[in-house]
């Protein structure tokens, strides 16, 4: 340890820690807009300054190594100014539309602006422009609002190992973007929007699909129906204020109805479907022992992942299409028949905690039901716009119900929403159709916090299934090493493409602020996967294939799980 004096307090911090770590030991907060705790190499922003005792220039204190006896001031009016200049200068050269910005009032460059007084710039000069990228269906660039944190270098190389973006240029045009400034189209992003997570300004967002539901809501040719993925029931409520975690289902079921929707469903009831059909795959492949491992292919993210970097295993991925479009392609079909309704009028919304699904919905195949099946995706972000947008607070909503036929599912279908659950959910109803018995105590959810995880599930004396889980991409290619190698030989792997527990940490989720938004958001998928177990606790029908409403689905629609139809409506292809 080392002593170190910030502002006349004298604090003891390890040795190889920064100035910056000193001063927060002495809840000294000093401002940043490249670092965050747990995710990046801080030193490019340069607003961090302070003085060193000994020192000639101001110095950034979050690359600062202490040294015993260091004396550090963060608060004199020299400093201040220095930090000033920083951040004008970053703002002489930003587009100032903050009103209509995407990430207006939730900018780290506008908030560190707003602290520090900032009225006027003196810097008067040239501005970059750079053409706005929104050609992909799930993100938007806008590279003229690019602080060059490099946030979303490190995510997306680091963590997620998919390397999207580098500086591009040098000086005053450099920016993050992808190589050749490529539109994120041409690249292989996998539209998972972790970087959207981490950006501290507007210079990544979602595509906003509010616009084209509400003129759907208001078209009075049009029905239109919405499906609510799981995680939305455990996050929703964060847009409100409420604890991170707490569990909404039937107040959001109330506040979707005020909004105007004509059906509540639920995604789950899809999660229940998925189940049938991919239990039902995984038993044939178990069977005949091809095509092993069965990787889950519910997370548009790591399908393209796997399109883009392993298209060898694509005859491993489920060919099941994920719960959303599952749901989709019954909505227009089996729905649409049911409650007779043309299925031309109705428009198919989801809410997901996602921005890939805005990807998946458009994917070309995506059209089964003979037009594309999801009209549009909303994330958590936008649903809870929509929703302060008639003035609501849904904390203080009663709860409802949601409707018939699409909207009961077991606690299977519920707890998807986090990793290590789509595997779960499964392995329930395939190790009760091969034992006859229920799948008791699932060792995946004492381990499911981690990163990345095995387990054996024995069947009898003789028979197991071996089961893997990965979440994040970064960890998916080191378990695909794994199974490439010979090293691990699994027979069922699921992978959910977000580092912080699936899609409870989607990057369509309501995006934190502060230098620990990173490391709160991966620690925060405990209590949001903890929501969905206590949904799973609350359910009286565990396993999917006793869920009533999918029995009925079955018995007068699609006749048997992986037959003729559901083989049509709800199984799929990938391409390299
Ligand atoms: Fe998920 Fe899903 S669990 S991908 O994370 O499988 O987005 O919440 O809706 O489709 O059900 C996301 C969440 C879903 C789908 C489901 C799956
Ligand atoms: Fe990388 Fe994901 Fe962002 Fe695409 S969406 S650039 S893959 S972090």
């Amino acid at each position: 340890m080392v002593s170190v004096t910030v502002d006349g307090q004298e604090v003891e911090v390890e040795e190889g820690a920064t100035v910056l770590d000193a001063a927060e030991k002495l809840d000294i907060d000093i401002p940043t807009l490249c670092y965050l705790e747990d995710l990046n190499e801080p030193g490019s922003c340069r607003v961090c300054l302070v003085e060193i005792e000994g020192e000639e220039n101001y110095q950034p204190s979050c690359v600062y190594n202490v040294t015993d006896g260091l004396e550090v001031r963060t608060n004199t009016p020299g400093v201040i100014e220095a930090r000033k200049k920083m951040i004008e200068l970053l703002l002489s050269d930003h587009p100032f539309d903050c009103l209509t910005c995407a990430a207006n009032q939730n900018c780290e460059l506008q908030s560190i602006a707003k602290q520090h007084g900032i009225r006027d710039i003196d810097f008067d000069g040239e501005r970059n422009e750079f053409p706005v990228d929104d050609l992909s269906p799930a993100l938007v660039r806008e590279p003229s609002k690019c602080i060059r944190c490099r946030r979303c270098i490190s995510v997306c190389s680091e963590i997620q190992e998919v390397h999207i973006y580098d500086i591009n240029e040098r000086g005053f045009d450099s920016v993050a973007a992808p190589a050749f400034n490529e539109s994120l189209m041409d690249t292989p992003c996998i539209t998972c929007g972790q970087c959207i997570m981490v950006c501290p300004t507007g210079a990544l967002h979602g595509q906003d699909d509010k616009q084209k539901v509400w003129d759907a809501l208001a078209d009075d040719t049009k029905h239109v129906v919405i499906q609510t993925a799981p995680a939305i029931r455990v996050t929703i409520g964060e847009m409100f204020g409420m604890e991170v975690g707490s569990l909404v289902t039937g107040k959001l079921v109330s506040a979707l109805k005020r909004v105007g929707f004509d059906r509540v469903f639920d995604d789950c009831f899809g999660a229940d479907v998925v189940v049938m059909e991919e239990g039902r795959e995984l038993m044939e492949r178990l069977e005949s022992g091809k095509d092993l491992p069965q990787f889950t292919s519910c997370c548009p993210g790591w399908v393209k992942f796997c399109e883009s970097f392993y298209p060898s295993l694509l005859d491993n991925l489920s060919s099941c299409k994920s719960p959303q479009q599952v749901f989709g392609a019954l909505a227009k079909t089996y729905y649409a028949e049911k409650a007779g309704i043309d299925p031309d009028n109705i428009f198919s919304v989801s809410t997901m905690p996602c921005v890939a699904k805005k990807y998946e919905a458009q994917r070309p195949e995506m059209d089964d039901s003979g037009r594309q099946d999801v009209d549009a995706v909303l994330t958590t972000r936008e649903l809870g716009e929509m929703i302060k947008q008639i003035g609501i607070d849904i904390e203080n909503l009663p709860e409802q119900e949601y409707d018939e036929p699409m909207g009961y599912a077991t606690g299977a279908g519920v707890i998807f929403g986090s990793t290590g659950g789509v595997m779960e959910a499964t392995l329930r109803t395939v190790y009760e159709k091969l034992t006859g018995e229920r799948l008791e105590d699932f060792e995946l959810q004492k381990v499911r916090s981690q990163d990345f995880n095995e387990a054996e599930v024995k069947l009898d004396e003789d028979r197991s299934i071996n089961v893997a889980v990965a979440r994040g991409t970064g960890n998916a290619r080191k378990l695909i090493h794994r199974v490439l190698s010979g090293e691990a030989d699994y027979d069922f792997v699921e992978v959910m493409a977000c580092p912080a527990g699936g899609c409870v940490g989607g990057g369509g989720q309501p995006i934190y602020s502060g230098r620990d938004r990173w490391a709160r958001m991966v620690e925060d998928r405990v209590a949001r996967a903890d929501g969905l177990l206590k949904s799973d606790g609350r359910k009286d029908i565990k396993v999917a294939h006793e869920n009533p409403f999918v029995k009925e689905l079955y018995d007068s629609f699609l006749e048997k799980p992986h037959g003729e139809k559901s083989q049509k409506l709800l199984h799929t292809s990938y391409t390299d």
